[in-house]
């Protein structure tokens, strides 16, 4: 059976994963971010252990929003959020992923005990490469079509999946070329970074061929946009519909789930995996 590599982690592959969301931003689009008030630590630290609880095997800590038309955080903003919240969890047992694509955050948070960088720009900025070769940390290329304040402008591919799954063979040569061991990679077609529906769908119906080198594949559809296209529901209302991307993932051969609901999550997974494993 294989696993990944995160720091003092080592993350069996056998059946999937599930990664629970723990969203350090201001605004409240997602129904959980920390706008409102009161102790944005301790409300943070707070939804990260119910999130550990609902049993979660790795917690996605994200201090910068990247939902579509969002700026850019600044680098100290981001830094004051995330270290403070990272630094009373990581001891606690649980791998801890950093959701950032700036090479000093990922420095400072892997010092601080980060067992994971989730780079939504698959290590492209300058530095990147080399803040996690310099560790022994896990990796998530994510890919991305243009930039978080523009990339659903207007989205377009000769072949989405071919696409996806050249840049992401690209950049884990660059991994490679850096130092950094397949065993700690995994891979991710950006669902909703610079696609519309249709290309979100081509990638779920054909989520192997994202991932050429069959690493493993992360997938992240949690009540995000294309699940509301589907539904027809605003984003308090897209479990369900969250639950079946899960599924469908899943059965596509993800090994990893990022969601905002892990203890439903678990439970569809739980069942797909009495199904189909043996
Ligand atoms: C409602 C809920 C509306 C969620 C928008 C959103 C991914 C990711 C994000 C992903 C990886 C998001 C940081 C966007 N999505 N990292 N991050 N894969 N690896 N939007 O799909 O959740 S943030």
């Amino acid at each position: 059976m294989s696993h990944l590599h995160c720091a003092a982690y080592r993350l069996p592959l056998d059946r999937p994963l599930v990664m629970g969301i723990v969203n350090l931003t201001p605004d409240s689009f997602t129904g959980d971010g920390l706008a409102g008030g009161g102790d944005v630590v301790a409300r943070a630290i707070e939804h990260a252990r119910a999130q550990w609880e609902a049993g979660a095997d790795i917690l996605d800590l994200g201090a910068e929003s990247t939902r579509p038309g969002a700026i850019a955080t600044p680098l100290q903003e981001e830094l004051d959020r995330l270290l403070p919240v990272l630094e009373a969890i990581a001891g606690w047992g649980v791998p801890v992923s950093i959701d950032t694509y700036k090479p000093e955050v990922m420095r400072a948070a892997i010092a601080a005990g980060a067992a994971m960088i989730n780079d939504i720009c698959g290590l492209t900025r300058p530095g990147a490469l080399e803040a996690v070769a310099a560790s022994d940390v896990g990796v998530c290329l994510m890919h991305m079509q243009g930039e978080p304040g523009t990339m659903q402008v207007a989205p377009q591919y000769r072949d989405v999946v071919a696409e996806v799954g050249d840049f992401l063979a690209g950049r884990v040569d660059a991994c490679r070329a850096a130092g950094i061991a397949d065993a700690r990679i995994v891979l991710d077609p950006g669902f909703g970074f610079g696609k519309t529906l249709e290309h979100n769908l081509a990638l779920l119906r054909d989520l192997p061929a994202t991932s050429p080198e069959g690493l493993p594949i992360l997938a992240g559809m949690s009540r995000k946009t294309m699940i509301g296209q589907i539904t027809g529901r605003p984003v308090a209302e897209r479990l369900p519909g969250s639950l079946a991307a899960a599924l469908l993932a899943a059965d596509g051969g993800a090994k990893i789930i990022r969601v905002h609901d892990v203890a439903a999550t678990r439970d569809v997974l739980s069942v797909w995996q009495a199904v189909r494993q043996q």
